[in-house]
Order: structure tokens, then sequence, then C-alpha cells
């Protein structure tokens, strides 16, 4: 985390100019520096990519961006090292006899047109599928969002954001009418309480975590409530650490909230003129004083209270939430209770009382802004034919060309047409859904039956890849043009520093090119998409986000260079962007301007928009309440451990950049298993003994690292593959992908995938000669040394 810039309640945090060079480079050998932002979680550090002799040879933090004020995370330090990696993918390849042989672009994307017309023709659009990615460009989402609805018209289009952020979109559409990240990065600078729901901030947004540090070394630190069932960093420097049983986080919000009704710590005049529900939520919330609470989630009664008075009395409250809400299986619901903490107290729209329902991936905002997933681009609503009408209009198509019979397809039951075979071609972009996707044997399956056209574009040649039919090689971040966005609605430009290795091409071009070879037309007979280039392609977006909530307008490539990146909406109202939203106290909720009329929190059974009309005439906030539902998969006889999978601060999911880069792949090696002590007991296990943990679905062989975890849960970081990195092929025996053992379930809301809670079982197979090969100074660290460091960053 670098050394301390302690900070005062109010005051801005302190510049600190991270930087790494390849050894024994100097900044002055260096022959010119490109600006860019990171892309390896969805903080937005702005950063220069450091050039010589065409090679990328580092990077150093930008001081001058909002984001970060020059720090850079870990993995940015070390990962662009993965672009010059000897393995990249350099040809197409097609699969030929059964196997993956070098192409050249023409035979390549002949082999995709072709597929495509005849699909078009016998089936129909609903036989094509697109999954594609939060780690693309805007220019590249927007152009795919443009093929797939309009020039296809297919609803099958959704991307990983769905494994991802897909809560956190349908938490802001639940309670406030419409996706947008309310809070800013800045109210860290003016809070006196944080709360972290699920949000291990320490080993994924690890700047944003060194402002918060940086507070806390400073005068008057904030108070800091973690909602973990490891002993986070986070958890290690918290006020109160609540560790509920994972997948009662709904049960847990409903506690507390009931304190802080049942205290009226409630902003009365706020709710009575902004909101709609506050009496559904009283009723709902009656129903789970502390001793309840404290039962179902297996917490104290005392701490429960003490957490809510932290939230109940702040003056100034900000909260995050993540994955570990997110991927459970009432995941909005838990997510919404959030907001309505905020929503009670009249906590939004001031400095220091963000929300953030986080975002993960680098760009996982723009997918969802731009429509490439399972949302309209410009954050339109399916169910309102005028917003449809819109579209038409921006991509001069038939209001009937683009589907909006239903809501885009989601991911998992995308896979699940392909299972039935009535989708038929699948087109994965930047995601490695062989790793990345629950119960893989399942996917696996799905992914490789020879009636599925699949079409895999990455960087490397992945566990996905290596299933596809067509393999088409991208060009990487800092070797193509483009824009993105954080979780705090904070756009930079990333420019093209070096060029691709090979014949790999961007992204965008490969889109355009499809669309070029596959005559794509307007309703006059004009190519469609028009654009050649990122820039037209940015202007373009900008037309389509014009008036809408994330409205880019007052943004050009010019305004992004040279200095900070800039939150949107940037318009002609607020040309230097717009810090928070709903400062005002009016939402983007009103009927006929909202992104979605809601759904029910248990069932998921979306609203009519005359319901909705009904409930909220006014575009006020939505106060939802919610019951509580128990984990879908409790542990049992058999299973008696429940199991949670994550993150590890030196990794990227599935590792194609991380694992190439040697710093980070000597940090964290291996896969492991994170067991209590009592458990290791209780099992007989030591530290770096090998235990296979399986599931109903399969198992998986790890190195156990006895640490602080709650007794009853293990926790398996999800990045290792079933290859090693670079490619082995030969040991795919290994079970090691966490994947293996995770559901095909979702939340009925978001329909964002249960990653967090399954019921496993344990068996030791042999001793470790030597400590498993988990970092030591994260959540992961031995109990022995997280007893010594407790306190330090
Ligand atoms: N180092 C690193 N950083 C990353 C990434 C990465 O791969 N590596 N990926 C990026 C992306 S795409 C994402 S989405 C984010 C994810 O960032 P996080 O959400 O912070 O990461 P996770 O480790 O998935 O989960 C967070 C925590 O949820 C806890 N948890 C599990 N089950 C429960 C539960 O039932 N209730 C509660 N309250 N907590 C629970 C886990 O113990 C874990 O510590 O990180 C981003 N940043
Ligand atoms: N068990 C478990 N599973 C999980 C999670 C969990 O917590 N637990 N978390 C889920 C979450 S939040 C996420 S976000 C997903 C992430 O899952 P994935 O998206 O599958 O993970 P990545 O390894 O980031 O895959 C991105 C791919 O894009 C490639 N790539 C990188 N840059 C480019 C580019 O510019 N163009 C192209 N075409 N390709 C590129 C990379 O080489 C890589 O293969 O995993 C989900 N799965
Ligand atoms: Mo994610």
């Amino acid at each position: 985390m670098g050394p301390r810039t302690p900070y005062g309640r109010g005051q801005s945090w302190p510049e600190r100019e991270d930087s790494y060079l390849d050894e024994g480079l100097t900044a002055e050998q260096v022959d010119h520096w490109v600006q860019s932002a990171a892309v390896l979680h969805s903080n937005g550090d702005g950063l220069d990519i450091a050039v010589k002799d065409g090679r990328i040879v580092g990077v150093r933090g930008r001081s001058v961006d909002r984001v970060n004020r020059g720090r850079v995370d870990p993995k940015d330090l070390f990962g662009w090292q993965a672009n010059a990696s000897p393995d990249r993918l350099t040809t197409p390849l097609i699969r030929r006899d059964g196997r993956l042989v070098e192409a050249d672009w023409d035979t390549a994307m002949d082999r995709i047109v072709a597929h495509t017309k005849a699909l078009l023709n016998d089936h129909g659009p609903s036989s094509i599928g697109f999954y594609t990615s939060g780690q693309l460009f805007i220019e590249e989402y927007y152009t795919q969002a443009v093929i797939a609805h309009g020039a296809i018209g297919t609803n099958h289009v959704d991307g990983n954001t769905r494994l991802c952020t897909a809560t956190a979109a349908e938490a802001l559409k639940e309670s406030f009418g419409c996706d947008g990240q309310p809070g800013s990065y800045t109210d860290v600078d003016h809070c006196d309480a944080v709360a972290l729901y699920g949000h291990n901030v320490a080993e994924t947004q690890t700047v944003l975590w060194m402002r918060m540090l940086d507070r806390l070394a400073g005068t008057d630190p904030p108070a800091i409530v973690c909602v973990d069932p490891r002993p986070t960093r986070v958890a290690q420097h918290a006020t109160v650490h609540l560790a509920p049983l994972p997948g009662t986080n709904v049960a847990l919000m409903n506690g507390l909230l009931h304190q802080i009704l049942a205290h009226d710590w409630v902003d009365h005049a706020y709710v009575d003129a902004h909101t709609v529900g506050y009496d559904e939520l009283a009723k709902r919330v009656a129903e789970f004083p502390p001793e309840r609470v404290a039962r179902i989630c297996d917490i104290a009664p005392k701490q429960l209270c003490a957490a809510a008075e932290i939230l109940g009395t702040a003056d100034r409250l900000l909260s995050t939430v993540l994955q570990g809400f997110y991927q459970s299986h009432q995941a909005t619901a838990a997510a919404v209770q959030v907001n309505n903490v905020h929503l009670v107290r009249g906590m939004l729209g001031k400095p220091g009382c963000g929300i953030l329902q986080m975002n993960g991936q680098p760009t996982a905002e723009n997918t969802r802004e731009c429509g490439a997933d399972g949302d309209l681009a410009g954050f339109r609503n399916w169910a309102n034919d005028s917003h449809i009408e819109d579209l038409a209009r921006l991509w001069n198509l038939d209001p009937m060309q683009i589907p909006h019979y239903a809501p885009p397809t989601h991911c998992m039951q995308m896979l699940r047409y392909a299972e039935e075979g009535s989708l038929r071609m699948l087109w994965v972009t930047a995601t490695n859904p062989a790793v990345s996707l629950p119960e893989l044997e399942r996917i696996r399956r799905i992914l490789s039956q020879d009636r599925l056209f699949l079409v895999v574009q990455d960087i490397f040649l992945t566990e996905s890849a290596a299933l596809a039919d067509v393999v088409l090689p991208a060009a990487a971040w800092a070797e193509k043009t483009g824009t993105f966005t954080n979780a705090d609605r904070t756009v930079h430009i990333s420019e093209k520093a070096v060029d691709p290795p090979g014949q790999a091409r961007s992204d965008l071009d490969i889109f355009l090119d499809f669309a070029q070879r596959m005559g794509f037309r307007d309703a006059d007979g004009q190519p469609l998409p028009p654009w050649r280039t990122p820039e037209a392609a940015f202007e373009a977006w900008k037309q389509c986000s014009a008036g809408r909530p994330c409205d880019y307008t007052g943004l050009s490539y010019d305004k992004l260079r040279g200095g900070s990146g800039i939150q949107w909406p940037c318009n002609s109202e607020n040309p230097d962007g717009t810090e928070r939203l709903y400062a005002d106290g009016n939402f983007w909720a009103q009927p006929d301007y909202c992104e979605a009329y809601g759904k029910d929190l248990i069932t998921g059974a979306p609203l009519e928009p005359t319901e909705y009309r009904a409930m909220n005439p006014a575009g006020r906030a939505i106060i939802k309440a919610a019951e509580y539902v128990p984990p879908h998969e409790p542990p049992s006889p058999d299973y008696p451990y429940v199991l949670i999978t994550g993150r590890t601060v030196y990794h990227f999911h599935t590792r194609t950049k991380t694992g190439r880069a040697p710093q980070l792949n000597a940090a964290a090696p291996q896969v492991w298993l994170e067991i209590s002590e009592t458990d290791s007991r209780r099992a007989g296990i030591e530290e770096g003994d090998f235990v296979e943990v399986s599931t109903p679905r399969g198992c998986v062989m790890a190195a156990a690292r006895i640490t602080g975890i709650r007794p009853g849960v293990v926790f398996l970081p999800f990045h290792y593959g079933y290859w090693d990195t670079p490619p082995n092929p030969a040991s795919g025996a290994h079970h090691r992908a966490a994947n293996e053992l995770t559901l095909t379930d979702w939340d009925p809301v978001s329909k964002q995938p249960i990653f967090k809670t399954a019921a496993a079982t344990l068996r030791r197979v042999g001793g470790g000669r030597r400590p498993a090969p988990a970092p030591t100074n994260t959540a992961s660290a031995p109990v022995a040394v997280a007893a010594g460091t407790a306190g330090s960053p």
C-alpha cells in the first residue's frame, strides 16, 4: 500500500506518485509517456504508460487525476508485462479436423460470416448470441450493441457483467429508477463513517483503500463497519466487524434497519419529501429484532447494535457494496437495503454521503451504459416504447427491428438455450467463461457441443478459446485507443501506446470488419454502423447518451487529454462533470424517463408500467422492503461447510495477465483453501496439507491455509483455471478451479449467479511439506501472522 499520506476530514487527498519501470531503467531513459488508466479493477486509476523503442517498459500514476492522485494498484504496476508475453495470440485460428490451426483474417471472418448468414436464414436472429465483457472500451461496446440489437436484431446479448455488477445496476434501478452511481470517491474525504458490505476493498480496489487508510491515519478518522465472514484487512481496521454466515445478508440488513428505525435515527422530512414505501419497510424490519437476526446470521446481538449505532448516528455516512452481497441468492434484496439506509437517513447527494454500489471490472459501467449487456443503450427502458423509438431513430432502423418483447436475455439463460439447442452461435469477447462461470463441467459440455458455433476473441489462447470453432486475436489495452468509466462515473481516455503483436486487431476493428462483410445497412441503405474510428464511435455514443442520465455530450477526446478523468453526466449544464447524483432529491425515476419499472424483490417478477405509475407517479426514490429467504444450498451432514469464493490482491480473475507477470505470479502461484482453526483441528488438517474440497458438482485439490475465517466457512480463490499459465493443456487433470464446485443458480432479480454459497465437504489427502502458497499479508494471512500484525496495513 506504500507510505501513508494522512489527511483530515474535509481536506483534499495528498498526491503520491507511484511508478515501476523495467529493471535498471530510469525515467529519463523513457522515450515517451502515453496517457491511460488502470484496467485490472474498476477504480479507474489514471496512469501513464512508459514506452521505449516501441515497447512498454513501465507505468506511473497520474497525480493530476481525481481518482488516484498518482497512486497505482500492485496489479497495474506489474500486469502490463503480459502485453509482451511470447504466447500472445497473433493470428486467427480455425478448427479443422478437430484441431485449431492458424488461418488468415479473410478465412476466419468468412467462416463467421457464412455461419451468421446461414443461421439468420434458417433459424432467425434468436439463434445468435453475444457474450461480452466488462473489459472493452465504450466505443467497442456501443458498436457491439448496435450490431447485435440493431443490425442482427437478437435479444441474446449479455456481458460477464452479469457475474459482476448486474446487481449493482439492478439495486440502483430498484431504488432510484435508473442505473448510475450516486456517490463519488471524494466522499471518503468528507465522511465520518464508512460501511463496507461484502467488499474486500483492501485487495480489490487498493487505491480506494489507500484513500481510506490515509483518512484513518489522519485527524478525525471515520468509523469503519465491515461486513465480511473473513478477517480481511478491512475487518482488521474496522470499528465493528460483523462476520455473518454467508447468504444471510438480508436478515442482517433488516436487523440494522430495525435498529435505525427503532431509535428513530430517521430523517422524516427527507423521507416524506423524496421517497415512497417507508411504511412497508417499517412493517418488515419490525420482524427483525437483534436476537432473531443474531440467531440467523450467527453474530453477537451487541455487535449488531454497535454497527447500527454507527450507521444511525453518523453525520456523513459512505457505504460500499460488492460481491459478498452481489453473488448470493438474495443479492438485489440485500443491496437495496443499503440504499434504504441512506434514504431513511436522508444521506444522499451531500459530500461524504455516498452510496457506491461498486463496479468490479474496469469498464463494467460502460457495458451497462452502452447496452452491450442485458440493458439497452443510454439506460433506455425495454418496456417503454418511446425509448425503443429513440434508439430506432439513432440507428435509423424500424423500431420493430430492435427486439423488446422481453428484457435482453441474461447469460445463464443464453447458456441454457445453447444447451437446449435453440442458440446455435455464441460470440465470446474478452471473457473466459470456461473458468469464470459456475459449474464448469456443465459449461465445458455446453461450449464444446458440435452444434454450437463458438467464436472466442481474446488476447491469449484461454481455456475458453481452446473450445472455440474460431479464435480471433485481439489487440490489448495500450495497443488501441478508447475511453472507459470507473465506479464513480469518472471517464478516462486510454491512448494507443504500442502496436499489437502479429496480426492482432482491436476489438472495434474486428466488429466493424464483421459488419462490413455482413453488409449491414440502415433504413436508407447506409452502412450500419457508419463509423470507422474510435473517435467517431465515441461521437456517435455521445449522441445516444444525450438527454439520458449518462450524458457524455460535454466530453470529447481532446477534453479528456492532459488532465484528470471527468465524471458524467457532463453536458452543457455540467461542463466540468457532476460529482454527486441526486443532490436536489430528484431522481431519474419518473415513469416516462426511468430505466426500469422494477421487480418483486423475492420472485424477480417485473412490475407492469401501470403498477409502477400508480406506486410512484412523481418519480421519487423507492424504499423497497424484503423478506429474508435462507440460502438455497445450506450445509448438511454430507456437506457440512459453507464454501465461498473470491479474490486475492495479486491476481485478476482467470490470471491471463497477472499469471504472466513474474512478480504477481510469484506472490500467489497456486490455489489454496482458507479454513478456520476450529475446523482444521476437527478435521485433522494442518497448514499446507493437501485437501480435496467437494460439492455435489465436483472437486478441487488445494493446500490448506489456516486463517481467522469464521468457523463453518471455507474460502477458495477463483483465479486458478484448469490450465497453468502459460497454458499447459496437459495439466487439465488438476482440479483447481473454484467453479468446478459452484452451482447453477442466481438471484431472481438481477440474475447474477451465486458464487458465494455452496455446501462443501473436505477430505485430507496428504501432508504438504510446506505452508500453503497463499499470500501472508492479506485476508489469507495465517492465524499466527494475522494476530501479530493486526492493525497495520
Ligand atoms: N486483486 C483483484 N482485484 C480485483 C479483481 C480481481 O480479480 N483481483 N476483480 C475486480 C472485479 S471484476 C470485481 S467484481 C471486484 C470484486 O471485489 P470484492 O467483492 O471485494 O471481492 P471478492 O473477493 O469477490 O468478495 C468480497 C468479500 O465477500 C466476502 N463474502 C463472501 N460471502 C459473503 C456473504 O455472504 N456476505 C458478506 N457480507 N460477505 C461475503 C468474502 O469473504 C470476500 O472477502 O474486484 C475487482 N478488483
Ligand atoms: N467462483 C467465482 N467465480 C467468479 C467470481 C467469483 O467471485 N467467484 N467473480 C465473477 C466476476 S465478478 C467476474 S468479473 C468474472 C470474471 O471472469 P472473466 O471475464 O472470465 O475473467 P478474465 O480473466 O478477466 O477474462 C477476460 C478475458 O479477456 C481477455 N482480454 C483482456 N483484454 C482484452 C481485450 O482488450 N480484448 C479481448 N478480446 N480480450 C481481452 C483476457 O485475456 C481474458 O481471457 O468472474 C466471475 N466468476
Ligand atoms: Mo467482477
